[in-house]
C-alpha cells in the first residue's frame, strides 16, 4: 500500500503547511475533503453479522463488547474514496517529483540528518543486532511519518469499519486488518473507539497497520511497553523487519542508469522481478557505478518530462516489502544516501 500521500495530507497540517503545498502539490489539497466521518448503521449488515460470530467463536470476544464497538463506528467517505478509484492513492504513476518535493526536499533532509544524529546510538545498536544499515531505518521512518511529525488524525475504527464493509479494492485485506484492530486493542489495552492513525488503519512512525503492529513489534527503549508511537520502539520494528526480510548489511541497495532518451521503452521495468544484467546492458541501459550482483530489478521513476532509470540490487527489493512502490523504496534510499 503506498500510504505516503494521505498521511501527510492530514488535517494536521497547519495553514501554513497547506499554502506551502499548493505549490508543490495540489494533489494533497484534492485528496483531502475532510468531510467529518458520519453516523453508519454497520449492525444492518448480514456480512458484519458474520464478522461478530467469528470474533465470538473464534477469539473469545463478548456480543455485546463487539456490537457496542460497531455501534460507535462511522462511515468515513473520504477514506473510501480512496479505494473505489477516485483518487488511486496507490498508485505509482504520479510523477516522480511529487515524491522528491514531499519527501526528500531540504527541510525533510536537514531533519533526516537531525534525526540521525539524535538517536545514534540507537540506531547503532539496532543496525548491530539486526545486522542493518542504520541510515536506511533513517530513510524508513522519514518516509512513514516525517519522524514521528505524521502519524495520522483519522479515527482507526472508522477507517477500518469503512473499508472492511463497504466495496472496494482492498476490502479483503481490510477486513482482515479490522479483526487484527480488535486483537491489537485487546492486547494493547488501547480504547478502540480513540485510536488514531491514516485513512488506512496504520498507526504510529512506521504506519503499521493492526496486522503488522502485532507482527513486528518491538520495545527498543526496553521500557517495557512496545509502542508504535515510539521512535526508539520503531527503530528497533524497522531494523527487525528489514532483517526478517533479508537485508545484507553493507551491500548495494540501488545505482543509477542512463538511457538514451527522454522516456525509456527497452524493458518492462519493476522492482518485484529481477532481470540479469546482460539482458539490462543488451537493452541500452548503462549503470553509472558499479553494480556487482549478477540480477538487477530494473527501476523506473516517472518525471514530468523524463524517466529516471536504476538498477536495484537485492537489498531493494527488502524496501519495497514495506510498501509495495519503486518511488517508495527509492525515496528510502535517496534519504539514506542524504544522510551518510
Ligand atoms: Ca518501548
Amino acid at each position: 500500500m503506498n500510504l505516503l500521500f494521505a498521511k501527510h495530507g492530514n488535517k494536521r497540517l497547519n495553514l501554513f503547511i497547506k499554502l506551502l503545498l499548493v505549490a508543490v502539490m495540489p494533489f494533497v489539497l484534492l485528496a483531502n475533503d475532510d468531510r467529518p466521518p458520519i453516523a453508519y448503521d454497520f449492525l444492518a449488515k448480514k456480512e458484519v453479522k458474520s464478522f461478530i460470530r467469528m470474533m465470538v467463536e473464534k477469539y473469545h470476544f463478548k456480543n455485546s463488547y463487539i456490537t457496542s464497538v460497531l455501534k460507535k463506528a462511522k462511515l468515513d467517505r473520504d477514506t473510501l474514496d480512496r479505494y473505489t478509484g477516485r483518487y488511486k492513492v496507490g498508485s505509482t504513476n504520479g510523477p516522480w517529483e511529487r515524491y522528491k518535493a514531499h519527501v526528500l526536499d531540504p527541510l525533510s533532509l536537514k531533519k533526516a540528518k537531525k534525526f540521525k544524529k539524535k538517536y545514534y546510538k540507537t540506531l547503532l545498536r539496532a543496525s548491530k543486532e539486526y545486522k542493518v544499515d542504520m541510515d536506511y531505518i533513517v530513510g524508513f521512518i522519514g518516509v512513514e511519518s516525517k519522524f514521528g511529525e505524521y502519524t495520522g488524525d483519522y479515527n482507526v475504527l472508522d477507517a477500518l469499519a469503512t473499508l472492511a464493509f463497504h466495496p472496494n479494492r482492498m476490502k479483503k485485506f481490510f477486513k482482515n486488518e479490522f479483526k487484527h484492530l480488535f486483537l491489537l486493542c485487546r492486547e494493547k489495552g488501547y480504547s478502540i473507539t480513540k485510536l488514531q492513525g491514516s485513512f488506512a488503519g496504520a498507526i504510529g512512525c512506521v504506519q503499521q497497520v493492526p496486522s503488522v503492529a502485532r507482527k513486528h513489534k518491538s520495545d527498543f527503549n526496553g521500557d517495557g511497553i512496545t509502542d508504535p508511537w515510539d521512535l526508539e520502539d520503531c527503530i528497533g520494528s524497522i531494523a527487525k523487519f528489514m532483517h526478517k526480510n533479508g537485508w545484507r548489511k553493507g551491500a548495494l541497495v540501488a545505482v543509477p542508469a542512463e538511457f538514451k532518451g527522454k522516456r525509456y521503452k527497452g524493458l518492462k521495468t519493476s522492482h518485484k522481478r529481477t532481470k540479469s544484467l546482460a539482458t539490462i546492458l543488451k537493452h541500452g541501459v548503462k549503470p553509472l557505478g558499479s553494480f556487482n550482483e549478477s540480477k538487477a530489478y530494473l527501476l523506473k521513476n516517472r518525471n514530468l518530462t523524463h524517466d529516471d532509470i536504476w538498477l536495484g540490487a537485492k537489498n531493494f527489493r527488502v524496501l519495497t516489502r514495506y510498501n509495495n512502490s519503486t518511488s517508495y523504496g527509492m525515496a528510502i534510499h535517496l534519504i539514506a544516501q542524504a544522510v551518510k
